[in-house]
Formats: structure tokens, C-alpha cells, sequence
């Protein structure tokens, strides 16, 4: 029997974590108080989104799965044997298997992930799985990873794979310039493969985000309890509460966390003053057209190959290809309000 090779994770990143107190702080000093939505994946906060992931009301994850699995000889064949798979934010590599499955002829698969333990509990089943693939964890922050590890076998190209919608948890300008990295750590004749969320109706929006059991509210809170046990802050969560709403004129969902009284919160020696109804902004999550989508992509050095949605077009997965062999600079990403003012195209 041939072993897959499993190399030791690597760790790149001198920011891993440590940043919290400095960005909370940071955040909370804002005249719109925000805390970064990174921070709402400690293993707690990963436990409840994977049990978001499973709600009724969160149509992505089952959508793009449904989309994967009834295309996945076209994928297969655009990823082509070969090559380098690389996954950002690769969490339990779930999508993923699927993928591998259908890809016997890579020359390995190297899983990106934030969370040391879950990406090496995850390459060691992965390997146990699939015997002769051979997987180089990365343990990092996949926003600032600066060269993908090498694979034995020398590959005939890089596709990154980033499923899941993430890309919408950027800013258009910071997704634009996340992609032109990818591109650029991908290189020439690199492939991407990418989920989105298309924009739809509040009516489909607003209840995956505000699901009647209170998993989004007790994720969203969680960013709370973890500040108050990690950095010494005292917030009330009992005097905060949960709210998502879809911003049609942004083209996003807003997580919220609004005060329900004017009250007084301490962190790090620092007084932090709310107002009655005021709210701390978590997340963000953008939706696109696909134009929209496509159009950010261009600029930012891909150009579209082959997309594909459910019968409702609730979400797409694109297959892109490297363009540029020298992207523009980050501060030259012309017309990125593309989002903003979109229709929404899915049907309602
Ligand atoms: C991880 N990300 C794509 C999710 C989303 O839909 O934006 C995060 C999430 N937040 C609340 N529910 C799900």
C-alpha cells in the first residue's frame, strides 16, 4: 500500500491571536465601536458555526455543497491532475474530501488553517483517507501567508481553493487585494475556485443570519464572553443583543450587537461608554452579482473560466484563472463600488 505523506505542520505568522487586546481596543475606540469578526472563531465560536452551518434558515454551506457534488466531474477537470491544491481556512477539510476524491492525480494538497490542532487532527485523517496524497499543513493566518509551502512531487500548477462565502467577510477593497495575493502566491496559469453568496431577498437574507434557535445570537455574543475571559473586559452579555440586518444599499448583512442600556464597559484599564441602543458592528458578510463579482476579480488579476448555481441562485462557485502575471498594486484597484447599488439577481 502506498502511505500518504504527511508532512509536520509549519507555522507562519508572527501575528497569530496576539493581536486581540490591540484590535479590540482599537475597535472599541471607534466612533462606530467594531470588533473584529476573526475573533468570533475561538473553538467555541468554530463549534457553534459549524452548528450554524447546519441550521434550517443558513442555506450557503448545504447550497454550494449541492453545487460541488452535481459538478464535480467539470471541476475535477478544470482543476486538472497535477497540480497544487491550496486551501484557505481550511478548518476539518470538509468540502474538501469531496474534491480530493475526484482528484487522484494531485501532487499534493497543502490545508491553511489559523487553529493548529484542528488542521493537524484534520491532514492525519485526511491521510489515513487517502493514501499516496501527500498533505503539507500550514499553520497561519491564511490573510498573511507569503509563499506556499512546497510539495515532493513538482506541481503543474497552483489552485487555491476558497469555498464557504468567506470572501464576503472582506471588504470589496480587502477582498480585491486578498484575491490579487492569491493570484500572486498562485502564479501563473494558477487557478482559483470560490464560493459566493449571491444577493437575494431580506426575506432569504435576514432569517439565516437571525435563526429562530439562537446559534448566530450565542456565535455573535460569544465574541463577548471570549473578551471578557481572554482580555479581563466586563461586558454584560445579558445586556447586549444580537441583530443582523441585510443593508441593501451596502449589499451585506451587518452583525450587530446592540446596547440595551446606556452602560459603562472596562478593558485594559480603558473606559468604553455605550449609549442605549448603540451597537459594536462584528461582521460583515457581502453579497454579489455575479457581474459584480467577476468584475472585482478582473481587477484584481483573475479572469472568470466557468461558474455555477443552484435552480435558485442562491450561491455560485466560480472557477477562476490567473491573468495577470503581475497584478496591479494594491492602491491601484480602480471602480471596486461595484457592490453597492447592485440589483439583486437571484430569484425571490
Ligand atoms: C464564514 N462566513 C462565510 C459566514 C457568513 O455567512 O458570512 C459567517 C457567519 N456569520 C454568521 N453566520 C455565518
Amino acid at each position: 500500500m502506498i502511505h500518504a505523506t504527511l508532512t509536520p505542520p509549519s507555522f507562519d505568522g508572527t501575528r497569530l491571536c496576539d493581536g486581540f487586546l490591540s484590535e479590540a481596543v482599537a475597535g472599541l475606540s471607534q466612533a462606530q465601536k467594531v470588533l473584529p469578526c476573526k475573533f468570533l472563531y475561538d473553538e467555541e465560536g468554530s463549534k457553534l458555526f459549524n452548528e450554524i452551518c447546519e441550521l434550517e434558515e443558513y442555506y450557503p454551506t448545504r447550497t454550494e455543497n449541492e453545487i460541488l457534488r452535481d459538478n464535480i466531474d467539470e471541476i475535477a477537470g478544470l482543476i486538472g491532475s497535477g497540480c497544487r491544491l491550496v486551501e484557505f481556512g481550511s478548518g476539518d477539510s470538509a468540502k474538501t474530501r469531496h474534491l480530493l476524491t475526484h482528484l487522484p492525480g494531485i501532487a499534493g494538497y497543502i490545508p491553511i488553517d489559523i487553529s493548529g490542532p484542528q488542521l493537524l487532527e484534520s491532514a492525519v485523517r485526511l491521510a489515513g483517507e487517502f493514501p499516496g496524497l501527500e498533505i503539507v499543513p500550514l499553520e497561519a493566518d491564511y490573510e498573511e501567508v507569503s509563499e506556499i509551502p512546497h510539495t515532493i512531487r513538482r506541481p503543474q500548477r497552483t489552485v487555491a481553493f476558497f469555498p464557504g462565502s468567506t470572501i464576503g467577510n472582506f471588504e470589496p477593497l480587502a477582498a480585491a487585494v486578498f484575491l490579487q495575493r492569491i493570484a500572486l502566491l498562485c502564479g501563473s496559469d494558477g487557478g482559483l475556485l470560490i464560493g459566493i453568496d449571491r444577493k437575494k431577498s431580506k426575506r432569504i437574507l435576514e432569517p439565516a443570519y437571525n435563526d429562530r434557535r439562537g446559534v448566530t445570537a450565542k456565535f455573535n455574543l460569544g465574541i463577548l464572553a471570549r473578551a471578557n475571559r481572554e482580555l479581563g473586559a466586563d461586558f454584560d452579555l445579558s445586556a447586549f443583543r444580537h441583530r443582523a440586518p441585510y443593508n441593501e444599499t451596502r449589499g451585506r448583512i451587518e452583525m450587530h450587537l446592540v446596547s440595551q442600556r446606556a452602560q459603562i464597559v472596562h478593558l485594559d484599564s480603558r473606559e468604553f461608554r455605550f449609549e442605549d441602543g448603540e451597537y459594536i458592528t462584528t461582521e460583515y458578510s457581502y453579497k454579489y452579482t455575479l457581474p459584480g463579482f467577476a468584475g472585482l476579480a478582473l481587477r484584481a488579476g483573475f479572469e472568470l473560466v466557468r461558474h455555477w448555481e443552484d435552480r435558485d441562485r442562491l450561491f455560485s462557485v466560480l472557477f477562476l484563472r490567473v491573468r495577470d502575471r503581475k497584478p496591479r498594486p494594491s492602491g491601484d484597484l480602480p471602480g471596486l463600488d461595484a457592490t453597492p447599488g447592485e440589483a439583486s439577481e437571484s430569484r425571490q
